[in-house]
């Protein structure tokens, strides 16, 4: 018999003790009441305001998005607008590449890699070598009167409603503070209560580390005006604004050059937009002005309640597609900081189920029609110089941001990664000519808000062609879950152009005449030969590329068009390198048995696994040799990793059915190394692509859906030895809820969506059942 999550937090409620401490944002120094558990298990809480700011609550509506720290005499709400990026629209494209292409192919096949390096960092690498980074919009600064007897301090964030809340009580007033971020109203709302009327004392200003300025409109609206970032030569050419009105009800509000005060309120809401003049990677003549003054005077019609409901209505619609249970225990009661320090020590299954949770919050948060993608850091970004940029690394970062999309049912938040491809089909257009004088497009490890193409950073990671074409198979995932046509028909052309670059550039290589990449790399891994990564034909390519052309062969079919391509396609995808298995046992990552004298054997990327996982070209069942020497390779290469290395790990564990190994690497991810206290993922530092892997990761241990066949809990671990699931995605078009008992399913129900023959497995069991659209079949 399970006790439910909601029955171990009523234990845990009545714990009472005292506490010290002293944070940088508040004169907190004794809790004496704590607070209990929030009423949702579905909530990350803490007993203490953040201090670092990955101890902060993220929130989001796709575009605009906020940390909230949660201080009690200072609250700081860190913005973010996702198209505030430095620089303005750029070609990177560097024409002296395509003379240096022959030679750099020619050195490669010879062995010299040094000297391909050499030529690569020299000519082939784009003008500017680096790329725009994401920048923050600055910050909302509340503050609040000095707090006398403070007890009961409790800050959390709602994964069911998407709303933050900080309460706490001082001098005998519970105060109530509560962010969202309106995916419906395009504004963040705060709202600032009090158990007592007239209690409200609060100044509002903002700060920016951007060129702006701020000043108050009509006595009531901060406004905060500026330009974008120069980066690398590239001038800044977007125009921003954000704006907070500040509605009192009751007390006084009076304002000085900067900022608002109100005194002796009963209530007080804050509305806050943002937006630049970015409207597309060549087009920058929107008008914030009119766009943020427009998002006020909407949602400055509506109460706060109204905003709410609306706000948690539309991401209700998203969120609860799926319910998890993984079953619960005693640590369920306890603050989330504390649970993830123990997570490993006394398990925790309900943080599993909150961590898989977490992340489709995430994606919801950071990625919606409209918006832009989900970058290295979601929407959320502090600084003026991020790592990496916090823009797009298409290697591995940006394609795991999105792999929990189809499986956990948010299929139409990739909306936003379709559209940047399709703006990269014609960026790409242009390096492919330029560098490579090839048709088609080209996207190489990197890209960013205005769609840079080239290959960047240096030649060890930057001079990879096949960013691109590893993009387009997130969007046939896409048609494969959801079998719609009409967006087939829409992503056609990036299959197309991808693929016809390829046909343009693959080369014969010397021994075998296999068709390969050159120059390429396995990315990011160095082989033994001239520090390099420099090589023709790495596994991955090949993979990626098989998986291309395949896609390309079959939309095309279903769309009735390019016949003469397909033969084409065709004919060259029975010539690229095939999978081979090394000395080791192992699945080789380059053309050449390298993999054993490489300096690095424990990389943290897996790339030559893509096969295994997020493709399945590689499956146990399909291909048992070459599945069998990915588990060498995966044990090569060992359990610990950055945190997406950890989240890569998971997935491909799961793909090779081993329950127990995939949630020990779970156990790795979940841990404080991997983990910061708001469980953002540690790459370290913060990268997002660690919770979007780890919550695909655990889809992927319940359901499976590759090689024609709808698995049943594939990868199940004893720590989870009873639980239940509704709403997991498989690919067909199928909705699947499932629950089991000791280990075991106890039932299955399977919903196509439209109607077709679906062969499920669970263990050795296979049924084959014909389906209806909208029919149901129990197992
Ligand atoms: C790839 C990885 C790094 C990092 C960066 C953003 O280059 O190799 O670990 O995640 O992307």
């Amino acid at each position: 018999m399970m006790v439910t999550t909601r029955q171990r937090l009523r234990t845990a409620a009545v714990v009472t003790f005292v506490a010290a401490f002293v944070g940088p944002l508040g004169t907190l120094r004794a809790t004496r009441q704590l607070q209990s558990p929030p009423e949702s298990p579905l909530t990350l809480w803490y007993r203490q305001p953040a201090n670092e700011w990955v101890e902060a609550l993220p929130i989001g509506n796709g575009r605009l998005a906020g940390m909230v720290f949660g201080g009690i005499e200072h609250e700081r709400l860190q913005l973010n607008e996702d198209t505030l990026w430095a620089g303005g629209p750029y070609d990177p494209a560097n024409p002296q590449a395509l003379d240096a292409l022959p030679i750099a192919r020619r050195l490669i096949f010879a062995g010299k890699y040094g000297e391909a390096h050499a030529l690569v960092a020299d000519k082939m690498l784009g003008r500017p070598v680096r790329q725009m980074p994401f920048q923050p919009v600055g910050d909302l600064l509340l503050t609040f009167p000095a707090a006398v007897n403070v007890d009961g301090y409790r800050r959390e964030l709602d994964l069911d409603t998407a709303v933050a809340r900080v309460t706490y009580g001082a001098d005998g007033v519970r105060f109530v503070r509560e962010v969202l971020s309106s995916p419906v109203d395009q504004v963040i709302a705060i709202r600032l209560t009090a158990d007592r009327p007239g209690r409200i004392n609060v100044t509002a200003g903002m700060s920016t580390p951007q060129d702006a300025t701020i000043a108050i409109e009509d006595g009531r609206t901060i406004v905060m005006r500026g330009v974008n970032a120069e980066s690398q030569g590239i001038k800044g050419a977007l125009r921003f604004e954000a704006r907070v009105r500040v509605v009192a009800q009751g007390g006084a509000v009076s304002s000085d050059k900067a900022s608002i005060a109100v005194t002796g309120a009963d209530s007080v809401t804050l509305l806050l937009a943002a937006a630049t003049s970015y409207r597309s990677f060549k087009d920058v003549t929107g008008d914030p002005r009119a766009l943020t003054t427009s998002q006020l005077a909407g949602a400055g019609a509506k109460s706060f309640d109204a905003l709410l409901q609306a706000h948690v209505a539309e991401h209700r619609r998203l969120f609860r597609r799926v319910a998890l249970d993984l079953g619960s225990s005693e640590a369920a009661g306890r603050a989330t900081d504390e649970r993830i320090r123990d997570f490993t020590r006394r398990g925790d299954p309900q943080l599993a189920a909150l961590y898989f949770q977490f992340g489709r919050y995430l994606l919801i948060s950071s990625s919606r029609p409209g918006s832009q993608p989900a970058n290295l850091q979601g929407d959320w970004n502090d600084q003026m110089k991020p790592p990496w940029e916090s823009k797009y690394t298409i290697n591995i970062n940006t394609e795991m941001n999105y792999w929990p999309a189809e499986s956990t049912n948010l299929s139409e938040l990739v909306e936003p990664l379709t559209r940047l491809v399709l703006d990269l089909v014609e960026t790409g257009a242009r390096t492919a000519r330029v560098q490579y004088g090839a048709r088609g497009w080209v996207a190489h490890h990197n890209t960013d808000l205005w769609r840079a193409s080239a290959p960047v950073d240096g030649p060890a990671s930057g001079m990879w062609p096949t960013g691109g074409a590893w993009l387009c198979q997130t969007l046939w995932e896409h048609f494969e879950y959801t079998r719609d046509r009409a967006y087939l028909a829409r992503i056609y052309p990036a299959l197309k152009g991808a693929s016809e670059f390829f046909l343009d550039t693959l080369v014969e290589e010397p021994a075998h005449k296999w068709l390969v990449t050159v120059p390429s790399a396995s990315p990011e891994n160095r082989h033994q030969f001239n520090n390099t990564t420099l090589t023709a034909g790495p596994a991955m390519d090949m993979q990626i590329l098989r998986d291309l052309f395949t896609n390309t062969i079959r939309a095309a079919e279903i769309l009735s068009v390019d016949r003469p391509l397909r033969d084409e396609l065709a004919a060259t995808r029975a010539r690229l390198a095939p999978s081979q298995i090394g000395k080791a046992g192992q699945l080789q990552e380059w053309l050449e048995d390298w993999d054993m004298e490489v300096p690095d054997l424990h990389h943290r990327h897996v790339s030559h696994l893509y096969a295994l996982y997020p493709s399945a070209q590689i499956t146990v069942r399909g291909t048992p040799a070459l599945a069998a020497a990915a588990r060498k390779s995966l044990e090569i290469r060992g359990d610990n990793a950055t945190g997406w290395g950890l989240g890569w790990r998971l997935n491909l564990w799961a793909r090779l059915h081993d329950g127990e190994h995939a949630y020990t690497i779970l156990e790795r991810l979940l841990s404080p190394e991997r983990t910061y206290p708001n469980m953002f993922d540690a790459h370290p530092p913060f990268q997002i692509d660690g919770n979007f892997g780890g919550t695909a990761g655990i889809a992927e241990m319940l359901l499976q859906s590759h090689g024609g066949e709808v698995e049943l809990l594939p990868a199940l671990p004893k720590a989870w030895p009873s639980g239940a699931v509704s709403g997991l995605r498989a690919r067909g078009g199928l909705e699947v809820a499932l629950t089991w008992k000791d280990g075991a399913l106890t039932a299955a129900f399977v919903r196509a969506l439209a109607g077709q023959t679906v062969r499920l497995r669970y263990r050795d069991v296979m049924r084959t059942v014909n389906l209806a659209a909208g029919q149901t079949y129990q197992w």
